[in-house]
């Protein structure tokens, strides 16, 4: 089923200059990107977005982190792209990413795990509505579409 999801390239990836790679390999996989901006997140937005870690003991550093610089916020859209990304992703903890994997190829430790993927497609609505206004989701067709689903 063709679903999208919410990617966030975090400010540790941005800092160190890996968006070109994370992103082509999202397009050679065939994924469509829909929507991206650069965005200094407010601390209210990151704690809203981690919602579900709220109290926990790596909340704060995680917000602080997140919030530390800029992030890249995309939506893109593909073939059961949540699960499939975060296939792509690896592991939370970039020490059990399997290499080959961006977590697995690029990261060492869960606190500077450089990418986010959400994890359903209930999340990725949330998490969409929560970086996007509709009319910054770009719904287009692409002339390659028919080589890449038949
Ligand atoms: P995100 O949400 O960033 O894509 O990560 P995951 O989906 O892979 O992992 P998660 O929701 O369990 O954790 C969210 C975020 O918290 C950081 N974290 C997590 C941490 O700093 N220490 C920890 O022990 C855990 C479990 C990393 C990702």
């Amino acid at each position: 089923m063709i679903e999208r999801t919410f990617v966030m390239l975090k400010p540790d990836a941005i800092q160190r200059g890996l968006v070109g790679e994370i992103i082509g390999r999202l397009e050679a996989r065939g994924f469509k990107p829909i929507a991206m901006k650069l965005m200094h997140i407010p601390k209210e937005l990151a704690e809203r977005h981690y919602a579900e870690h709220k109290g926990k003991s790596f909340f704060n550093p995680l917000v602080e982190y997140i919030t530390s610089g800029p992030a890249l916020c995309m939506v893109w859209e593909g073939e059961n792209i949540v699960i499939a990304l975060r296939t792509m992703m690896g592991k939370t903890n970039p020490q059990d990413a399997a290499p080959g994997t961006i977590r697995g190829d690029f990261a060492q430790q869960t606190g500077r795990n450089i990418i986010h993927g959400s994890d359903s497609p209930e999340s990725a609505r949330r998490e969409i509505g929560l970086f996007f206004n509709d009319y910054e989701l770009q719904e287009h067709k692409r002339s390659v579409d028919p080589w890449l689903y038949e």
